[in-house]
Parts: C-alpha cells; sequence; structure tokens
C-alpha cells in the first residue's frame, strides 16, 4: 500500500524549499515564497498570512514550526469514518466530474467495509456510457460482493431505487453509489442528483445517508469550484480526494475547510484496491514537511 511520503513528493517538490529547510528559508524573499506557495495551490489567502507570519513572526520558533501552526489551523482535524451500524444499510452516493476516480474509489470503498466485516453492495448507476456499470459490475466481482446496476440509457433514478431495494432485500450493511460523471455547469445532468437522492429516500428513509464528492487532486483549486457547485445542488458530507500520489498542486487541499466546510474522509493514494486510506491531516502535513 502506497504511504503519505511517497505520494506527496510532487506537491512536496515545489515546495521544498518552503517546507523542508533543504535551502536555507531565511534567504528566501517574500516574493519567491509566495510564488511557490501559490504553485503548488495553497490557497492564495493562507499564502499571504503564510508569507506575512514567516516574514514578521516570532525568531524563537523555527520557521517550520510556525509554518505547521499555519497549516494544521487552515486545513483542520480530520475525522475518522466509520461505517454507523444503526442503519441498514447504510447508503453513501458518490459524485464529481469524469475520470476524477468515482468508480475506482467505490470499490476501494466496497473493499474496505468488507474486510471490517461488513457486507457491501457496489449500485452502478452510471448509465451514460456503454461501460459505465460494467466496470464497476467487474470490480464487484474483484471485491466479492453484490452488485446492481442499469443498462445505459436507463434512468439513474431508478437503478438507485433498485439498489437500495435488493440490498434491503439481501441484507446488506452498505450501500456504495457510483454516479455518472457530470460536468458542474451542466444543470440537466445536475439535476439529475436530486432526482436520484429522492428516489432512494423514497425506498429508504434517510438514504442517501451520505454523500461524498469525489475529488481530483491534480485539479488542485479548480476542484474546490466543482466541489463547491456540486454542493449547491446536493449539499455533500464529505470528500474523497484521490490520484495525491500524482499531484503537484496537493495544495488545494487548505481551501477545503474555509470554502467547503466538509470533512475530508478518505484519501486515494494508488490505483490498487487497497490505496485508500483515511485521511489524516497531521500525515498529510508532516509529508509536506518532508517528514517520512
Ligand atoms: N494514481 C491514482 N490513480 C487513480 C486514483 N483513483 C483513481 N485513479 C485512476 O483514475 C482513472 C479514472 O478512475 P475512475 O474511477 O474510472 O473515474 P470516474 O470516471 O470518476 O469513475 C483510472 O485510471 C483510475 O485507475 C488514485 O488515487 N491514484
Ligand atoms: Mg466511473
Amino acid at each position: 500500500m502506497a504511504g503519505w511520503f511517497g505520494a506527496l513528493s510532487k506537491t512536496r517538490s515545489i515546495l521544498r524549499t518552503v517546507f523542508s529547510g533543504s535551502t536555507d528559508v531565511e534567504d528566501l524573499d517574500a516574493e519567491e515564497l509566495e510564488e511557490i506557495l501559490l504553485r503548488s495551490d495553497v490557497p492564495a489567502r493562507l499564502t499571504m498570512e503564510i508569507v506575512d507570519e514567516l516574514e514578521s513572526g516570532s525568531r524563537r520558533t523555527t520557521r517550520k514550526e510556525r509554518l505547521r501552526n499555519l497549516l494544521v489551523d487552515a486545513l483542520g482535524e480530520s475525522r475518522t469514518f466509520s461505517w454507523p451500524t444503526d442503519k441498514k444499510p447504510y447508503v453513501v452516493m458518490l459524485l464529481g466530474v469524469n475520470g476524477s476516480g468515482k468508480t475506482t474509489t467505490s470499490a476501494k470503498l466496497a473493499r474496505l467495509a468488507k474486510n471490517n466485516g461488513l457486507k457491501p453492495m457496489l449500485c452502478g448507476s452510471d448509465t451514460f456510457r456503454a461501460a459505465g456499470s460494467s466496470q464497476l459490475k467487474l470490480w464487484s466481482e474483484k471485491v466479492g460482493c453484490d452488485f446492481v446496476g442499469g443498462e445505459m440509457g436507463h434512468d439513474a433514478a431508478g437503478v438507485a431505487f433498485n439498489a437500495v431495494h435488493t440490498a434491503m432485500e439481501k441484507q446488506c450493511d452498505v450501500v456504495l453509489v457510483d454516479t455518472a460523471g457530470r460536468m458542474h455547469t451542466k444543470t440537466p445532468l445536475m439535476d439529475e442528483l436530486p432526482k436520484m437522492c429522492r428516489a432512494m429516500n423514497k425506498r429508504l428513509e434517510g438514504a442517501p445517508h451520505d454523500v461524498w464528492m469525489v475529488l481530483d487532486a491534480s485539479l488542485g483549486q479548480n476542484a474546490i469550484i466543482q466541489a463547491k457547485q456540486f454542493n449547491s445542488v446536493v449539499p455533500l458530507t464529505g470528500i474523497v480526494v484521490t490520484k495525491l500520489d500524482g499531484s503537484s498542486k496537493a495544495g488545494f487541499l487548505f481551501s477545503v475547510k474555509s470554502e467547503l466546510n466538509v470533512p475530508i474522509l478518505f484519501s486515494g493514494l494508488g490505483e490498487g484496491e487497497d490505496d485508500l486510506v483515511p485521511f489524516d491531516s497531521g500525515e498529510f502535513i508532516g509529508a509536506l514537511l518532508g517528514e517520512e
């Protein structure tokens, strides 16, 4: 399984001068510092705060310690997710733009649930593309869990309803509803999401219990713009950040708390089915600061 330190090598290589002290950070002037932070998509306001603090702050603590404090404040505490057992099945809907990693993440989450002794079901409601649902079906075989999907052109809300219905009959503990990728700017497609929620709620009151947005870390700040748009259509309850292992822009995660106030729950650190780990803000900041 991939680790945080390795996964964040790209973002860290941009931030190295600032964070890991390989160059004497005291030698960097404010402008250089600002440029480096902005290049890894650390939000502008936080960048300014960091520059100010490092320029004028107390010299009693090291620059790195002062940085860490600012970063910890900006990112907030991580929240560890565990599958609630008082709701059966517990339904989680995953959404996001094309290619963000929704299908892979659904499968990884099913694997996690299974590892926790639960009975998961994967729901393939991506009926936009011919391969949308069949890709997840293959994953369900690999993971060894139940699957309900729809053919291309089927009504996604109907597929989701069916999945919840079948999961109740089969006594599944968890349902992971993979959705079709959609652009946050396309209104008719976005409108399908609340419709899916209503359909699931009709079969099982309270479902979906969670709505998680899957964000591709390589998009940097653009991921935040997308998430805000999705959040205005269906309120998000969590973020899963994927492809942290290939991103040089992981600094955008410092915007999540102030812009969305939604917890970052999981992180994808690779393509393998076990490469999904609980998001740990301490580990994340530590890896950025060059701590293995
Ligand atoms: N490196 C890396 N690749 C990932 C990760 N998550 C997903 N991918 C890859 O991203 C691509 C798109 O993933 P997919 O789940 O099909 O995205 P979807 O369109 O949102 O369903 C696939 O090639 C995945 O293997 C991750 O955490 N790290
Ligand atoms: Mg997909």
